[in-house]
């Protein structure tokens, strides 16, 4: 007997599994609260959760077949490296397993272009439901084109995505007047798959979710959020990712939310 504990109860090798889950602990473009430690302690939330889920009688972390492969490790102020590594590190997975469901935790919101590029790669076209309080379509930010604030322009321009944005209520008025021309819309009607997903936990509202790098009032209750993230899970999702996790330490309100994400989705997209 082996009395120890990981990220989930069980977990399988990445070739058997169905469930890949890894973090991205890259915070270099953060301009508020670090958001280095989300996947630790995310991960740690992970651990405090029942995987059984009542409502659909399923144990969910075991019926999932999860592989934890650990963080990635970026290289501290250097985007062009870290995104390589990302990228790289999504492909192999996806190599070793084609089926694979990538699930990555953040980090700063410009991790999702790196996933992003190795998902558009295997899948062709993505329409990428994106939950955050900002709209994150700036083409640079102080000059630099590589931000997490910037992010979703580049995954239009260069990668081809549609982007479908909820809980968005901070924009710039250069943003408000881009979202005329380029594929973005604020509405599930008429989404179609493959679908990426990505949550920046700061969807919430800063009384649920508290710690995220840039706080914005008058977001999403839980229950809010949860409705429509079921909506999101009766399509074909090819992967997602959970980002501005920026707890310090355990059982912080927005790990906790991240993990009950990482649950409901895995509960949610195997009964579709
Ligand atoms: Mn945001």
């Amino acid at each position: 007997m082996l009395y120890t504990s990981r990220t989930f109860p069980l977990e399988y090798p990445l070739a058997e599994a169905d469930v890949v889950l890894a973090g991205v602990p890259w915070d270099s473009t953060e301009i508020g609260k670090s958001v280095k430690h989300g996947p630790l302690f995310i991960r740690e939330a992970l651990k405090g959760l029942e995987g059984f889920d009542p409502e659909t009688g399923v144990h969910v972390f075991a019926q999932a077949k999860p592989c934890d492969l650990g963080d990635v490790e970026v290289v501290p102020g250097n985007w062009g490296l870290t995104k390589e590594r990302i990228t790289d590190t999504v492909r192999a997975a996806l190599v070793a397993n084609p089926t694979v469901f990538p699930i990555v935790l953040g980090g700063d919101h410009l991790i999702t272009l790196g996933i992003l590029e190795s998902l558009v790669a295997a899948h062709g076209k993505l329409t990428v439901v994106h939950f955050d309080a900002h709209r994150d379509l700036s083409p640079d930010w102080l000059g630099e084109p590589y931000a997490h604030i910037t992010w979703g322009y580049h995954a239009i321009k260069s990668l081809g995505v549609r982007l479908v944005q909820l809980g968005v209520r901070s924009s710039t008025e250069e943003e408000h007047a881009l979202i005329r021309e380029l594929p973005v819309t604020s509405s599930l009607a008429g989404l179609e798959g493959p679908v990426y997903l990505t949550v920046d936990l700061d969807v919430f509202d800063p009384g649920f979710a508290p710690e995220v790098g840039t706080p914005e009032p008058l977001g999403m209750s839980p229950p809010e959020f949860f409705a429509l993230l079921r909506q999101v899970c009766q399509h074909r999702l090819v992967g997602m990712d959970i980002v501005e996790c920026a707890a310090d330490r355990v059982n912080t309100p927005t790990a906790l939310l991240g993990a009950q994400i990482i649950k409901k989705v895995l509960v949610w997209r195997g009964k579709r």
